[in-house]
């Protein structure tokens, strides 16, 4: 199974879930600005989307979407799911809600004329402040980390990056799961991949 990724981009999420799940896979790095792969191939051949993440399964189907994959390996290690009898529908809530309320924002705020960067800015602090107050404890959905949280946690660090004032339970929360194993060792790959 390959994961490709262009560093620190969304595709983070997905790198550190599937270490959370355990799961065997490789890592290949996009170059985010001529979609160039390592072995000097054209990454849109392998994704049309030409967006990462992509995940290509070890029977060679194509699975693309940071809410689908995220979901996906969640059904391979419940753990990274809230429990209950809504739990998967609850996780998919989240990772909807931050794919398209704050995800897709991003991209817009960016590329935004001036005149209308305050309102998107405005947009995405309204939504980092509810999910602040969103947050059970340590977590999206208590003390047990979700994929949910690895797409948060991205989204979140990114935001930071970029300057925006972030309530202090998220930076507090982004520097909880900067300190997870998985975080650590899915950046230090990414940057390990990024050097060679
Ligand atoms: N809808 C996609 C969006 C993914 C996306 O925006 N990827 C960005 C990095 S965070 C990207 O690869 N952008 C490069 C491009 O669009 O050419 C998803 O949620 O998986």
């Amino acid at each position: 199974m390959k994961l490709f990724y262009s560093q620190g981009f969304s595709s983070l999420a997905d790198h550190i879930a599937m270490l959370e799940a355990g799961l065997q896979f490789e890592v290949v790095s996009v170059d985010f600005d001529t979609k160039k792969l390592p072995d000097g191939g054209n990454y849109v051949a392998v994704n049309p989307k030409g967006y990462v993440p992509a995940l290509v399964l070890d029977d060679g189907q194509l699975l693309t979407e940071n809410v689908a994959i995220l979901a996906w390996v969640a059904d391979l290690a419940p753990k990274l799911a809230p429990g209950g009898a809504l739990g998967r529908y609850r996780l998919l809530e989240m990772l909807s809600f931050i794919a398209t309320e704050i995800h897709k924002r991003f991209p817009l705020y960016l590329t935004a004329p001036d005149d209308a960067k305050p309102m998107l800015r405005e947009q995405l602090l309204k939504w980092f402040d509810w999910i602040a107050g969103e947050l059970q404890g340590n977590y999206l959905f208590g003390d047990t980390f979700t994929s949910a949280d690895a797409y948060l946690f991205v989204m979140t660090r990114g935001a930071g990056e970029l300057g925006l004032p972030l309530p202090p339970r998220l930076v507090e929360y982004v520097a909880r799961i900067e300190s997870r194993p998985s975080t650590i060792e899915a950046t230090r790959r990414e940057a390990a991949n990024a050097r060679s």
